[in-house]
């Protein structure tokens, strides 16, 4: 049975909530510099990132799942679904990127991992500037 809305929003987060921890676990290792470079703790949080992205979170995002109707419950704004060709478009380079930073971080090569990263950081904010509200 299809999710409610509710349910579907509270998925998705948790989905990008877990992402974002993960992406600060490569961040501190490989951008920064704060975390010693530990090359199995990147590949598994590139992983993680991959299923994540790669585990179908478009079916998280049915009609009613937007702030005209949840309120503060999200942040996707209405005009998602009035652009799902564009949405299509953003996830596929979100995925894409994701999928480049997994093999990046197998490859172990840091300075690769680093461009892989920033990579995927433009395709989720490509995705935030157009669909998610301040
Ligand atoms: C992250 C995170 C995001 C993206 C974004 C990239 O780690 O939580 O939303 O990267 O900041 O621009």
């Amino acid at each position: 049975a299809q999710l409610k809305p509710e349910e579907q929003i509270e998925y998705r987060q948790a989905g990008y909530s877990f992402m974002a921890w993960n992406m600060g676990k490569i961040k501190a290792q490989v951008v920064d510099g704060s975390v010693p470079y530990n090359k199995a703790q990147v590949v598994a949080a590139a992983n993680a990132i991959a299923a994540i992205a790669n585990s179908g979170m478009g079916s998280l995002y049915g009609p009613g799942t937007a702030t005209d109707q949840m309120g503060d419950k999200t942040r996707l704004k209405p005009e998602f679904f009035k652009n799902l060709d564009e949405a299509n478009k953003l996830a596929r380079n979100f995925t894409g990127a994701v999928d480049k930073l997994a093999s990046e971080a197998a490859s172990g090569d840091q300075a690769r991992i680093k461009t892989a990263f920033g990579e995927v950081g433009k395709t989720c904010k490509a995705c935030h500037d157009q669909f998610r509200t301040k």
